[in-house]
């Protein structure tokens, strides 16, 4: 049973062994060391080259590294076969992480803080508290409740909103095209996971931005804060920027960008009220991708189901 490694990215070596650990009698291999194309049934695949999976002519099944699908349908040549997406608490635990931390840290206006010390300032800034504060969920799937989870202990207001209806305990959900101007107006922290799709790109505009809460918000909060941790094909940076400069965003965290890694000239990198992290909101560890990796193609050799497999029509 072959299974083909199939990625750019330099982690490809580290997936190998952990993969090597956790499955010795697996013969896996690493793109471009992909031997005969045929006997690879199974492919692990990252940001592969376009084409790398067309050119294997036997292949059952695609577990992806990440729970985001996006990287596999920029590849016209994908081929028709199952493919799963990674859901593991190790993944949306370090979300949740992310996004506490993110939230917190514009609630508790710490980038203000941190300049006061650089300067040697000792000044009181009021804030707000968490049960006064809304958080908008944008994406209330498995990264979105993650969050939220860790979030409703805190006592935050929480939104969500998601393309079907949900009823999740402890957050007000709305969703579709229909719920998306309520949702946005009550909420001043918007917090995103959406996946990038056809449907979801450059959905983070300033006309979305000016819909965010202006009226009902404490008089502690600037004003409106951007979390994105889903994929930066979701935001125009431009807009971002401008809603920043005008005021109508008061301040963002931002995990991904249009192009990664985000290019030297961005403004991103020097705004004074941007966060940028280098899309290490959750990462997909070797060894937990290589445990769900198993586990999914032990189950299918066995005919079971599948688990968490992506929806080809919707691109999630
Ligand atoms: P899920 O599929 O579990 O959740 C996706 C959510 O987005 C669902 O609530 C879904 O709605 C909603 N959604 C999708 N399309 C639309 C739409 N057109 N309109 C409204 N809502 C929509 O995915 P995960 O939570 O596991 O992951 C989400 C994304 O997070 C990944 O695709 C990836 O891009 C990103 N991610 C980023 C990481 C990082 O390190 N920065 C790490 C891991 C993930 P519904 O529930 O109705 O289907
Ligand atoms: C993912 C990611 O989609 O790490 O899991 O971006």
């Amino acid at each position: 049973m072959t299974l083909l490694i199939a990625t750019t990215s330099p982690m490809g070596k580290d997936y190998l062994k952990a993969l090597r650990k956790a499955a010795p009698e697996l013969d896996i291999r690493l793109w471009p060391e992909a031997g005969r194309l045929e006997e690879a049934r199974y492919a692990l695949a990252w940001k592969a080259a376009p084409g790398t999976l067309a050119a294997l002519p036997n292949l059952s099944l695609i577990v992806s590294v990440g729970a985001g699908v996006d990287h596999l349908f920029n590849d016209a040549t994908l081929p028709h076969v199952p493919i799963v997406r990674f859901v593991d608490p190790d993944l949306s635990g370090r979300m949740a992480e992310y996004v506490a931390l993110h939230v917190l840290y514009h609630q508790r206006r710490m980038s203000e803080f941190a300049e006061l010390q650089r300067s040697h300032r000792w000044a009181y800034l009021p804030e707000p508290a968490a049960h006064e504060v809304r958080v908008g969920l944008m994406g209330l799937g498995v990264m979105g409740q993650a969050a939220a989870a860790v979030l409703g202990p805190f006592g935050y207001q929480l939104k969500g909103w998601g393309r079907t209806a949900k009823n999740v305990p402890g957050i007000k959900c709305f969703h579709g095209a229909a719920g998306l101007d309520a949702f946005l107006g009550e909420t001043d922290v918007l917090v995103v996971t959406l996946p990038l799709t056809p449907d979801t790109q450059g959905i983070l505009d300033r006309a979305l931005l000016r819909r965010l809460s202006r009226g009902g918000r404490h008089e502690r909060l600037r004003g409106p804060i951007l979390v994105n941790a889903g994929r930066g094909g979701l935001q125009v940076e431009a807009d971002i920027l401008a809603a920043l400069d005008s005021g109508e965003l008061y301040a963002a965290s931002l995990d991904v960008f249009e192009t990664e890694p985000l290019p030297e000239a961005s403004p991103l990198w020097r705004h004074p009220r941007v966060v940028v992290t280098p899309h290490n909101a959750a990462e997909s560890t070797p060894d937990a991708i290589a445990r769900y990796a198993v586990r999914q193609i032990a189950a299918f050799e066995r005919g079971e189901p599948l688990q968490h497999v992506v929806d080809r029509a919707r691109q999630y």
